[in-house]
């Protein structure tokens, strides 16, 4: 018996997400099905993502979302009622029609995200179908299913610990596993011998915000080296069991047109940076770079891209900010696209700058936010739209194992449907 889509009730409540920070919780629902959904948050962000709303004021530092909650209570449920959960495309559109400013400030970013999944969630529990499934469409989900080739930190950096270093987030993939339960085997073998090499040297000193080790080294290139011996100490090969994956995050580094490394006490005009990173991947087994330059150094990032993107993935974030037409316009910049479902500010948008990438010969990784919860939402859009790639953070603390286990409750209910992507989605490059 197939129940009704109708949305009879949306609810906004203010949660917490993994820095201790408020965030939204949207709840829609479809008589007695339900679907919820909670936005995440960036540290990194990119100029021109969608803008969440906050308080302001002194109380909990100004971070405070009762105004965003206030908006799904309000505008975002008077113009979801009644609709049908499974037209997503039009819910979207209704959504972002309420907001006039092109950043989604007006409503909040955050308000409308989460309200986005939430219409996603409660359509495919009317469907009663997982959410993946939903959004694989009927053909996908009776055939052969992708599982994405996870991007995991071991180490932390950049404004996810305090500036330590300059590097945001230094990650391994494991693309010679045979499936993703054994990646995740593998990560979390390096992950723990990583804490190990830490240890042996006393400085092991907790985790940064997505999990990673803290990252105490000298340089930024000393926390390559001891992501490679961690590799190596697992018993693992580097470059092929296990290769690394680096986010840069450079426009965080961004002063007076050049790059400020403040670890090293260096300026690095965009040239210099360029070498930097090239002199890496020479050095060491680097198959992925995210933004290493900054969003608004095109002309870097062209010439970075065709220096590297023959053998290394260039993946763009912050120059990007999941926004289909510019991932149309900017050629030449980057052969990757991260897509953050809360930068476009609705599912819609995100699918769109999904499809931008494929149509010009880019590859995609959908990518979770620095301030995360327990929502799961983005494993599925990983699976269902069959991105190929996933980034989620590390493999600790429970914001980050909630998706990767999801991912692994995905690929066993998959049985002989699963094909882990491994090496795929990288051999394009
Ligand atoms: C990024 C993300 C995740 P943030 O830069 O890719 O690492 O960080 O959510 O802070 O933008
Ligand atoms: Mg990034």
């Amino acid at each position: 018996m197939s129940r009704d889509p109708r949305i009879t009730a949306v609810l906004g409540r203010r949660v917490w997400d993994s820095r201790g920070r408020p965030t939204v919780e949207v709840e829609v629902r479809c008589g007695r099905s339900v679907g919820r959904a909670i936005a995440p948050a960036g540290a990194s962000t990119g100029s021109g993502e969608a803008v969440e709303l906050r308080d302001g004021g002194t109380r909990l530092g100004g971070l405070d979302v009762r105004g965003a909650v206030a908006n799904v209570n309000g505008p975002i449920a008077d113009a979801l009622v009644g609709h049908d959960a499974a037209d997503q495309r039009v819910a979207d559109d209704r959504l972002i029609a309420l907001d006039p400013s092109p950043s989604l400030a007006g409503l909040g970013a955050n308000a409308i995200v989460a309200a986005s999944m939430a219409v996603a969630h409660a359509a495919a529990e009317v469907a009663d179908v997982p959410l993946w499934a939903w959004l694989a469409g009927t053909g996908t989900a009776a055939g052969i299913v992708t599982m994405p080739l996870p991007e995991i930190q071991i180490f932390g950096g950049g404004a996810h610990a305090g500036r330590r270093i300059d590097i945001q987030d230094l990650m391994i993939v494991a693309p010679g596993a045979a499936s993703f339960a054994e990646a995740l085997e593998w990560t979390a073998e390096v992950y723990l011998a990583a804490g190990g090499i830490m240890n042996d040297r006393g400085a092991r000193s907790g985790v940064a915000d997505e999990g990673g080790w803290w990252p105490a080294f000298a340089t930024n290139e000393a926390a390559i080296e001891a992501l490679v011996a961690a590799i190596e100490r697992a018993g693992l090969v580097p470059g092929r069991d296990v290769a690394i994956s680096l986010d840069i995050a450079a426009s965080e580094l961004w002063r007076d047109g050049g790059y400020r490394l403040g670890l090293e006490g260096r300026d690095l005009d965009s040239d210099a940076m360029i070498e930097l990173v090239t002199g890496w991947c020479t050095r060491y087994p680097i198959v992925s770079v995210e933004d290493p330059v900054g969003e608004h150094d095109l002309a870097g990032f062209r010439a970075i891209t065709a220096a590297l993107g023959d053998g290394v993935q260039i993946v763009g974030d912050d120059v990007f900010v999941t926004d289909a037409a510019r991932v149309d316009e900017l050629d030449g910049v980057a052969n990757a696209v991260l897509v953050k479902p809360n930068q476009a500010g609705t599912l819609s948008r995100a699918a769109d700058a999904l499809e931008a990438s494929r149509r010009t010969g880019r590859g995609a990784i959908l990518s979770a936010r620095s301030g995360e919860s327990e929502d799961v939402t983005i494993v599925h859009l990983a699976v269902g739209w069959g991105a190929g790639q996933l980034k989620v953070g590390s493999i600790a603390r429970g914001e980050r194992t909630a998706k990767w286990n999801e991912a692994l409750r995905i690929e066993q209910s998959l049985g002989d449907r699963a094909r882990f992507a491994g090496w795929s989605p990288l051999r394009r490059v």
